[in-house]
């Protein structure tokens, strides 16, 4: 089942087929005890058989959004070498094999883009990547309860810098995208579920990789768990497990770009990097 945030409503998706979900808001379905029986109460009747695209929203409205970060060893290797005539490559090296995660506050709701819509690179960087990452809901109780898509922009010239950068180059507007939809399941995701980013400059591709969750180095629950330690999230919380991917060291996206991130089971994820003159 897929649960998708429009402007004409909440819908589920099983099978091809929409159905309306009746909710009060957003928020509180999310939160709610029973999200996997409201949304399979909802499949009834003859449902439609299309979304219009142009009215799928960020699935997110007062959720937060936090990261993991090194939790694939491409991201290790990148940020050892990003940061390296500033001498931060040995705490990347660290956090990786270290029992504690990475974890870092990544946005706030109107931070976020919906899918079809732009993202943002800094007006102050030079050097910025996309990261495709399986992102996780969990409800106010600390249990997984659906995947989506997300897109965690970075500066890897500002947190190259300096790692105490690091909430610069991560969190500011446009610097998040999510969706397009929620897959809800109580089932974790597989090992060889595939994770693929497509970039394309003019419609010409420029860069493209994949990776699956067989290299993601710790268990989901593993980084909900240090999450919840000492933090209360009512509203459920967002949170990215980190980039496998990171395109070599020459790239840097452009305004105009587009960013197709897709995860099996889940979907694509479709946005388009913002003209500095609508950024
Ligand atoms: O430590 C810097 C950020 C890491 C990150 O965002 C990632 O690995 O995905
Ligand atoms: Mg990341």
């Amino acid at each position: 089942m897929k649960l998708y945030r429009t402007s004409h409503g909440t819908f589920i998706e099983e099978n091809g087929t929409f159905y309306p979900v009746a909710a009060n808001s957003w928020d509180e379905l999310l939160a709610s005890t029973h999200l996997h029986d409201l949304a399979r109460a909802a499949i009834v009747g003859t449902g439609i058989s299309s979304l219009n695209e142009s009215t799928i929203l960020a699935p997110i409205v007062s959720q937060e959004v936090w990261a993991a970060g090194v939790t694939y060893y491409r991201s290790r290797s990148a940020r050892i070498e990003e940061s390296k005539d500033a001498g931060g490559g040995n705490f990347y090296d660290r956090v990786y094999s270290a029992e504690r995660p990475e974890l870092f506050f990544k946005a706030t709701g109107r931070r976020v883009v919906g899918p079809g819509t732009a993202v943002r690179i800094r007006s102050d960087a030079q050097w910025s990547v996309p990261e495709p990452e399986l992102t996780l809901l969990v409800d106010p109780r600390g249990s997984i309860v659906g995947y989506t898509i997300g897109n965690d922009m970075s500066s890897r010239d500002i947190e190259g810098e300096n790692p105490l950068y690091l909430p610069q180059a991560k969190m500011y507007d446009g610097s998040c995208a999510l969706g397009p939809c929620i897959l809800l399941s109580p089932e974790p995701l597989g090992p060889s579920t595939g994770i693929h980013l497509e970039i394309q400059r003019k419609s010409e591709p420029v860069f493209s990789a994949s990776t699956s969750l067989a290299e993601l180095k710790r268990d989901p629950n593993e980084l909900v768990s240090f999450l919840f330690r000492d933090n209360s999230f009512p509203q459920c919380v967002f949170l990215l497990t980190g980039t496998g991917i990171v395109p070599d060291d020459d790239f840097t996206l452009a305004a105009g770009d587009v960013i197709r991130i897709s995860i099996d089971g889940i979907g694509t994820l479709e946005n388009h990097v913002a003209s500095s003159s609508t950024a």
